[in-house]
């Protein structure tokens, strides 16, 4: 682990922006008396709560990955058909924003160096909450990683996080947010489900390994994984195994590269731009027990999900419309929906199972490549709805 408290430090700025924006959408519907809209309820003292709502038992995540957002109107569109040109700006990304959050209704975020507010400016505008990770271009404007990590955590809306409270930890945005069950059920106060933020760093500038990307920490994993996930085993209703948890950070693992076409959902269009160093962090998140699924970005024309080891590895695909991408392949983002055991008498448990797919920016909206990525029943667990104790 000696590599771990290696400072990361800007790179030239020639390359593109890049940022992994990732929505978190939640609900309760009672806090805000408008529907399911400004979904999160504010719990006192002022922190947001984020929850599953009470008529679905669900919780719905937007995923935005690389909207290399830049100055608006007059950034012109990358890897587009010559016909699209004409027109075509990062206007387009934030109509795509917007058509995508009024299609899910669930929240998003996003950022960039340069343009952070104006790219994130339809989750603010639309009420919905949102986290933000940081990819390995985002200090490349006139702020510090740890500078913009902030101003993204001090922004309308934000439920992003910066570290845990005294704790050394690698890098800048390395939270814990948990959705509690529905609300006046006996997990009303409990976490079932730990969404886990990272920063997946930037270029290394560790000399024998020039120019590679870094890796994650593993300590934050280490630390937030047991702390988290067995946090509500031991108070009344017991909960007999950990909240499952899903993973967001930037940067693709090597582990990435453990799928062909044939076991995989999606498609690999480039190389897997992970460190060519394993730092680890695969084992040990199979090591935590609670992970199901980490989503990442940065490979902007792959958009697929493989399982290994029980786990879901999965891309987002390319979002914004001024990063590189393929001409006359969509620009997209990536869903996931989570859904709670409903009990005989019609109330809410835990989770039963996490599903995705991904909706295209075309005519229709499309929506494909759906599928469940865990499922209680199937993954050797309890089949019934034994989720705690009474
Ligand atoms: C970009 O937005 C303009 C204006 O709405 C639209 O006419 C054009 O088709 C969009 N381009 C792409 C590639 O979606
Ligand atoms: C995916 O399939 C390939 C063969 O097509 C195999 O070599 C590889 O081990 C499989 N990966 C996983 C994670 O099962
Ligand atoms: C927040 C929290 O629970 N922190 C604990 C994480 O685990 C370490 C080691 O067991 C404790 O020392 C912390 O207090």
């Amino acid at each position: 682990m000696g590599g771990l408290g290696l400072r990361r430090q800007r790179r030239g700025a020639q390359l593109p922006l890049l940022l992994l924006l990732v929505a978190a959408a939640a609900v309760s519907t009672a806090a805000t008396g408008k529907g399911n809209k400004g979904a999160h309820a504010r719990a006192a003292g002022g922190a947001t709560r984020l929850r599953f709502r009470q008529e679905s038992g669900t919780f719905k995540v937007v995923q935005v990955a690389d909207m290399h957002y830049a100055d608006g109107r007059t950034t012109d569109c990358e890897d587009v058909l010559p016909s699209q040109v004409p027109g075509c700006s990062d206007l387009n990304t934030t109509a795509f924003l917007y058509r995508v959050f009024r299609a899910e209704d669930p929240d998003l975020v996003i950022f960039t160096a340069k343009s952070m507010d104006a790219a994130i400016a339809p989750a603010i505008e639309m009420g919905l909450p949102w986290a933000a990770v940081i990819g390995n271009h985002d200090q490349e404007g006139t702020l510090s990683r740890e500078g913009v990590m902030r101003h993204l955590v001090g922004m309308k809306n934000s439920i992003s996080g910066l570290n845990p409270e005294g704790v050394e930890i690698d890098g800048y945005g390395n939270y814990n947010l948990e959705v509690s069950g529905v609300e006046g059920t006996s997990l009303g106060e409990k976490s079932v489900l730990n969404l886990y933020f990272l920063d997946s760093g930037d270029y290394s500038t560790v000399p024998s390994i020039p120019g590679d990307l870094l890796f994650i920490s593993l300590r934050f994993a280490v630390y937030n994984n047991l702390n988290r996930s067995k946090k509500y085993m031991n108070e009344n209703p017991k909960q007999k195994e950990p909240a499952p948890g899903l993973v967001f950070f930037h940067i693709p693992l090597p582990e990435f590269s453990s799928f062909t076409a044939a076991n995989f959902t999606g498609v690999k269009q480039e190389g897997i731009s992970s460190a060519s160093i394993n730092s680890g962090f695969f084992a040990s998140m199979v090591e935590a027990g609670d992970v199901r699924a980490a989503f990442i970005g940065h490979d902007h024309i792959n958009d697929f999900c493989g399982k290994l080891s029980g786990i879901q590895l999965c891309y987002a695909g390319g979002f914004g419309y001024h990063a590189y991408g393929k001409a006359g392949w969509s620009r997209r983002a990536r869903v996931v929906s989570v859904q709670l055991e409903k009990t005989d008498n019609g109330g809410w448990q835990g989770v039963k199972s996490i599903k995705t797919w991904k909706r295209l920016d075309d005519p229709h909206l499309s929506t494909i490549d759906s599928e469940v990525l865990w499922n209680r029943g199937s993954n050797g667990k309890k089949e019934t709805m034994g989720a705690f104790d009474e």
